[in-house]
């Protein structure tokens, strides 16, 4: 019999690669959209036919339960979230309210429908829940152990998610596992996200399509890797005989300054400044100025190891955008 798979966020970035990864396995997939006319909708009919499609919302925990009872799956994996920081900052409440509680709503619907000891649970933790305070284990990387310090209402929320996860598994018994990810990136990252916002101009730029690009704070410093690889981190936390918590990250990181110098050089450009435009509209009140993991444990216990390292992430990015806007492709 096939697994079954239940995924929220199934129209995000992570929720694209993971459903592939899953389809590529064997996995009936199902896939949770929310809204009641979802522009993106058609997408995923187009692009990713065989996931089944069931129509909820993590505010509405009625909907979840329902969700569960029609998919009937082995694995949640819940990716959906309000995931942008500086937004979160404009809409706290909100971000509370579907990062944060859209969590327990989803492990008390597994606990309404009997699901504690049958359903294995991903929880999309992450590294904005250090807050980059540089003061727990300086040049090492955040772990597992490290102190949390978050510094937005998005990476508030967030550990209050990781929090109710890890209560449910000690309360429960349930098979909950955190994935504490640091910034992944790649194609279909969302264009509000900075280096998909760089590798998009950069390729306008190119195309002759845009003449500039207006950016916040270049300096802070993030610990970048490939989303492809980072699904499958996922799946191995919930493969293990016992739940745990696991940073997924490369051990490097590089400032939004060095993203620009790689992306420009792909169009032939050595010097981007006069391409680029400080907007303090896209400056947030409290920055995260430096993430940094270690992830020796999902390597040493999940065999985990990212493949697509710094350089090449970013070459595939404008690799990738330069033939969306050669296309004349709506970016979506
Ligand atoms: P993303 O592209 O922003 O996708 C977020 C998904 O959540 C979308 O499918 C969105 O649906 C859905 N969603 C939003 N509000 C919802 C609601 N009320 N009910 C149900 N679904 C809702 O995020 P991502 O990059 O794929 O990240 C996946 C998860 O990992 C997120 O939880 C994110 O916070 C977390 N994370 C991401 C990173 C990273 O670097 N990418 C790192 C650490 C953790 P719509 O399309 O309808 O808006
Ligand atoms: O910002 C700076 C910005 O929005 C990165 C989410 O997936 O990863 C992501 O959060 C940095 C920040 O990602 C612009 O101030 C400068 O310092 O691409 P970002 P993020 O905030 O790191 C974590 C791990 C998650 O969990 C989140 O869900 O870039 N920056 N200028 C800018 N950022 C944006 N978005 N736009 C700019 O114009």
């Amino acid at each position: 019999m096939a697994k079954k798979a239940l995924i929220t966020g199934i129209t995000g970035q992570d929720g694209y690669h993971l459903a592939n990864l899953l389809n590529e396995k064997g996995y009936e997939v199902y896939g949770i959209i929310r809204g009641q006319h979802n522009p993106k909708r058609e997408r995923l009919e187009k692009e990713q036919p065989f996931v089944k499609i069931i129509e909820a919302d993590l505010v509405d925990q009625s909907s979840l339960v329902r969700a569960l009872q029609t998919a009937q799956p082995d694995e949640v994996y819940n990716l959906g979230a309000i995931s942008h920081v500086g937004y979160s900052f404009k809409n706290p409440q909100l971000t509370a309210d579907v990062t944060g509680k859209g969590t327990l709503n989803m492990l008390e619907a597994i606990r309404a429908v009997g699901g504690e000891k049958t359903i294995r649970f991903y929880q999309a933790s992450t590294s904005e829940m250090f807050g980059g305070l540089d003061y727990n284990r300086p040049g090492e990387g955040y772990n597992e152990d490290s102190l949390f310090h978050p510094r937005s209402p998005y990476g508030v929320a967030k550990l209050y998610a990781h929090w109710i996860t890890k209560n449910y598994r000690e309360s429960y018994g349930i098979h909950a596992s955190c994935g504490i990810l640091f910034n992944h990136e790649g194609e279909r990252r969302g264009v509000e996200f900075v280096t998909r916002k760089i590798s998009n101009a950069v390729a306008r730029i190119k195309l002759g399509k845009q003449d500039h690009i207006e950016l916040g704070n270049l300096d802070p410093k993030r610990d970048w890797g490939y989303a492809g690889d980072y699904v499958e981190g996922m799946w191995l936390m919930l493969q293990q005989d016992k739940p745990g918590d696991y940073v997924l990250a490369t051990g490097e990181t590089h400032t939004i300054g060095e993203f620009l110098d790689l992306a420009f050089k792909e169009i032939g450009i050595e010097d981007w400044k006069p391409y680029v435009k400080e907007n303090p509209d896209f400056m947030r009140p409290a920055e995260v100025d430096i993430l940094l993991g270690d992830p020796t444990k999902a390597e040493t216990v999940l065999g985990w190891k990212r493949k697509v390292d710094f350089p090449s992430l970013v070459k595939l990015m404008v690799a990738h955008d330069l033939e969306l806007e050669a296309s004349g492709e709506v970016l979506k």
